[in-house]
């Protein structure tokens, strides 16, 4: 059979902070092949799937030469003979084969890249882009993207505490508008920081480096740039935040270095909630840890009436985390980044389960990225609405910016903008 699976290879590349991952290819008896990359997080929860490196002093722990191994050897006798369609059925015969909670023993950086490798297989054996293949003859929308101007926390030498100051332009007509605005604020930004003497060059995802005497005072700068930028804060463009405060809590308190400050959860969400009050802030990731459920109900029921609240090192991309979440009243949107997962078929679970709860959901790269393109498909062919992919600048982010614009010319007249139409019910009505 033409979508038959007869051969399953991997090899180590690198990556955009120069360190090395997995890359995977799948070929089918009909000659058609899929391709994939595994990306890597800075700022990981410990609920994610792990990723298998081979410690020691080569390549400073990263290597990867036992992920590759696990490809080449055990999971290519599993899937061989399959027919990649199956992509449930190849995601769970590598969960089973596995054994652990957490891909610990075959290393989700290998599952990721097969996984990916075998979906981009099964689309081009249908000799379909893979955004169409999986959005299978319905029409979605194309994603509203938030983009990194400031990168700061694990990313750029915790110069800020929060990890990153993005921009959303929810209500652009088109991902192509909505990159030109983008491009306005970041060159803007950049401007700002060279009047300012703060330029100091780029953080791990190609916004600025953050040089701020705090938190607030990057707030305010960025409100500053989009103003520069002669697009209209709270109006046309609004900023979004990702506190990634799992990487701030310590010892049962949040501690803001940059700050000086030390906060029990309570006056976490107050502090997040106060920013929310001064800025225009549309959108917060992580604004409390991991394991605080409390904390992230607390923030929903004080603004996440109006403000979309993220659940990434909190969720993990995991469907049942998302349905706790939600029974707990804790955020109203999910982070999908398919190699917290381990596999496509349980990112798209995560992702179904947001969407069935009326949450927004969001395609997210990872800090460690390389030219593998996937996430602007899946953000497309799954409908999700939204996507986040890092800053405006260094070839790993912008070629999935790009790929977005060439979806986007593919539809053609039919290309509908989700807007504000990726948030949550309550979200979207407050921005109209
Ligand atoms: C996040 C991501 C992307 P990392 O926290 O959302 O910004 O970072 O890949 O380091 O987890
Ligand atoms: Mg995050």
């Amino acid at each position: 059979m033409k979508t038959t699976i007869t051969t399953v290879r991997a090899r180590q590349i690198w990556d955009s902070r120069g360190r090395p991952t997995v890359e995977a290819d799948v070929v089918l008896e009909g000659g058609a092949t899929g391709r994939a990359c595994a990306p890597a997080g800075a700022s990981r929860g410990a609920h994610e799937a792990i990723d298998l490196r081979d410690g020691g002093a080569r390549f400073g722990g990263f290597g990867v030469d036992r992920a590759v191994a696990a490809v080449n050897g055990e999971i290519a006798k599993l899937l061989q003979g399959r027919d990649v369609r199956d992509q449930s059925g190849l995601d769970a015969a590598m969960v089973e084969a596995d054994g652990t909670p957490n891909l610990a023993r075959l290393g989700a950086n290998a599952t990721v890249a097969v996984s990916l490798a075998a979906l981009h297989a099964a689309a081009a054996a249908e000799g379909l882009p893979l955004w169409a293949y999986l959005a299978d003859g319905t029409s979605p929308r194309m994603p509203l993207p938030e983009i990194q101007i400031f990168g700061g926390g694990a990313h750029a030498g915790r110069r800020t505490d929060v990890q990153d100051f993005m921009v959303m332009a929810p209500r652009a007509d088109s991902v192509r508008q909505a990159l030109e605005i983008t491009g306005d604020v970041f060159r803007a930004a950049g401007r700002l920081m060279e009047e300012t003497g703060r330029l100091a060059g780029a953080a791990d995802e190609g916004g600025w480096w953050p040089m701020f005497d705090s938190n607030e005072d990057a707030l305010a700068a960025l409100t500053k740039s989009i103003e520069m930028s002669g697009h209209r804060p709270g109006e046309d463009v609004f900023i979004s935040l990702d506190v990634a405060a799992n990487e701030l809590f310590d010892g049962g308190r949040y501690r803001l270095g940059l700050d000086g400050a030390e906060f029990s959860s309570e006056a976490m969400v107050e502090r997040v909630a106060e920013w929310v009050a001064r800025y225009p802030i549309l959108s917060v990731e992580d604004p409390v840890s991991q394991d605080d459920l409390d904390g992230m109900a607390a923030a929903t029921a004080r603004f996440g009436d109006r403000v979309q609240l993220i659940g990434d090192d909190i969720l993990v991309t995991n469907a049942d985390r998302v349905a706790k979440a939600a029974a707990a009243g804790a955020g109203n949107a999910v982070l999908v980044k398919v190699n917290q997962a381990g596999v496509v078929t349980k990112a798209k679970a995560a992702l179904d389960a947001a969407k069935a709860l009326g949450w927004g959901a969001i395609v997210s790269a990872r800090s460690g990225e390389t030219e593998d393109v996937s996430i602007a498909h899946l953000a497309v062919g799954w409908d999700a609405g939204q996507i986040k992919v890092g800053s405006f600048a260094r070839s790993e982010r912008m070629a999935k910016w790009n790929e977005l614009l060439r979806i986007e010319e593919a539809m053609g007249e039919g290309a509908t903008f989700a807007g504000a139409s990726a948030f949550a019910p309550s979200v979207a009505a407050a921005l109209r």
